[in-house]
């Protein structure tokens, strides 16, 4: 399994999945999650209109995630997922850590060998992108090394795309001081 920390915008990435950063109603928003939107087409809304029908009433909860087809993007499936609003005192981070566990999770029962995740949180819910990437890469190995999770999966690649330098430049920094 390799990690690749990429800068550039997720919706361009030719992976099996790539995550979204949502909200709990999954019916779009700003951010990564407007772009994945546009990009995917209308079909990717009436998909997420239809889990809300269906398994999820209540909307997506904070740490959970979900898939849906890719629509018009290059990659097959949209994980997504609910990072915590800081701005809303959601300041835990095993529910950061929980997005990353899940959405690999995910991409594993789809049988994808790759996925791209954003810098989740890290935008309009106001985490420090440090904190975040400190998080992502222990809950990537976390998944590699829990048995029945990580053993089992088909995934070979994992990539972190950052939309700015700078944010790019922060994981580059927090993988190279990681365990
Ligand atoms: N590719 C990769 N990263 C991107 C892209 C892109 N095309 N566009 C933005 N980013 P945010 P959050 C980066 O705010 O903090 C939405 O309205 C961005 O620079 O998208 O989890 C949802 O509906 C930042 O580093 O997600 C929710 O309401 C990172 O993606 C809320 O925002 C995450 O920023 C979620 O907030």
């Amino acid at each position: 399994m390799r990690i690749d920390i990429l800068h550039g915008d997720i919706t361009t990435r030719p992976v099996d999945v790539i995550v979204n950063a949502a909200n709990s109603s999954l019916l779009g928003g700003g951010g990564v999650d407007g772009a994945i939107h546009r990009a995917a087409g209308p079909e990717l809304l009436e998909a997420c209109r239809g889990l809300r029908r269906s398994e999820l009433p209540g909307g997506l909860p904070v740490g959970a995630a979900v898939a849906t087809a890719g629509f018009r993007l290059p990659a097959r499936w949209v994980v997504h997922t609910v990072g915590p609003n800081r701005h809303a005192g959601q300041t835990d981070p095993a529910l950061l850590a929980s997005c990353f566990g899940k959405s690999l999770k995910a991409a594993t029962g789809l049988g994808a060998r790759s996925i791209a995740f954003p810098a989740i949180s890290a935008g309009i819910y106001g985490w420090d992108a440090r904190q975040v990437a400190e998080v992502a890469f222990d809950a990537v190995r976390s998944f590699w090394s829990s048995p029945g999770a990580g053993s089992g999966s088909p995934l070979e690649l994992v990539e972190f795309v950052l939309f700015s330098e700078d944010t790019t430049a922060v994981f580059r920094a927090a993988f190279e001081a990681s365990p």
